[in-house]
């Protein structure tokens, strides 16, 4: 008999009331059902976190216990913390049982086409660009910068938006502009830069270092929505401030033990193969659900508790 064909992501839940609209990596969107016509609601998602894990662009086969609500929790904690800066697109966090804590009900919103990203620290992409020209999407950088080096100030550095798979690619600030007009292309390169900005000064005090993050817009009444997750360890690098050291590659906040693991004899993993990662052992996903547990609460001086949100 032919095997079966490998599904690249898992069907996502079923859940009643709700009809699945997309699924990402690591998380799925769904679209509430009118109870009077059991149509799918135009103006409505069920955005919900998995507890899915990716390392070296693959996802891994085991999840990582309590991955999704705390970063649903962290998003939400975000989402007051910017409130002056931006509106959300929150509706409620009242949600059903199998997802609670690590789903939100949105407003659905037009989203901008264009992957708005600010780096605060150089390392990565834009690392790449600086050592190809001294230039980070556009603007010159001082000489003398290295892997880790902070910036003298956050940088917009959009990239365009990849279909599901492919990576995103650097994009000029003109042709941002191309796609959304000068007015909207400067409000939103604004916004991105004071969110980094305004997450790095809280997060900083708490020995997290926010090298850089991707933040999705939409728009409602011609106005910007931020929308998603953000400032997660998923959109983000987050680094241990203490350990931060310019001038080779930082560790991860978050994905460190994985990392290490994998690239580790242990793991018996080839990463130049092309083959999948093998699963991870319970230890390292223990240890890994410990440091997003540790973000959320150095973060938010409160303690992480599974259940639905308050
Ligand atoms: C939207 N994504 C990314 C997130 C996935 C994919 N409020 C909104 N309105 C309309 N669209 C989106 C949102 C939000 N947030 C977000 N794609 C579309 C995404 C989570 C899971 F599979």
């Amino acid at each position: 008999m032919a095997d079966a064909p490998v599904p690249a992501v898992p069907a996502p839940l079923e859940l009643a009331g709700y009809a699945p609209v997309y699924s990402g990596k690591v998380r799925d969107l769904y679209a509430p059902l009118d109870p009077a016509t059991g149509a799918p609601r135009d103006d409505l998602l069920l955005l919900v976190a998995s507890d899915r894990i990716s390392a070296f662009d693959f996802v891994l086969d085991r999840p990582v216990p309590d991955k999704g609500e705390v970063l649903t929790r962290m998003s939400l904690w975000w989402f007051e913390q910017l409130a002056d800066l931006v509106p959300n697109h929150v509706v409620s966090t009242d949600v059903p049982d199998a997802v609670a804590g690590r789903a939100v009900l949105v407003r659905r919103l037009e989203m901008l086409p264009v992957e708005c990203v600010a780096r605060a620290y150089l390392t990565g992409g834009g690392l790449r660009e600086y050592r190809t020209d001294g230039h980070v999407s556009g603007l010159r950088l001082p000489a003398g910068l290295t892997d880790g080096s902070r910036l003298p100030e956050p940088l917009f550095t959009p990239s365009t938006k990849a279909p599901q798979g492919e990576h995103d690619e650097p994009m000029s600030y003109a042709a941002v502009e191309a796609a959304l007009g000068p007015e909207l292309a400067a409000r939103a390169r604004d916004l991105t830069t004071r969110i980094l900005a305004r997450g790095n000064e809280i997060a900083a005090e708490r020995g997290i270092l926010i090298a850089d993050t991707k933040v999705e817009f939409g728009l409602e009444g011609g106005e910007l929505v931020l929308a998603d997750e953000v400032l997660t360890p998923d959109s983000s690098r987050f680094w241990p401030a203490d350990q931060w050291e310019p001038g080779h590659p930082q560790p991860s906040f978050d994905k460190e033990f994985v990392r290490e693991w994998l690239l580790s004899p242990a793991s018996g993993w080839d990463k130049a193969s092309g083959e999948a990662p093998p699963p991870l052992p319970d230890d390292v996903l223990e240890r890994t659900r410990a440091k997003y547990v540790e973000a959320y609460e150095r973060l938010t001086g409160r303690p992480f508790a599974a259940g639905p949100v308050a």
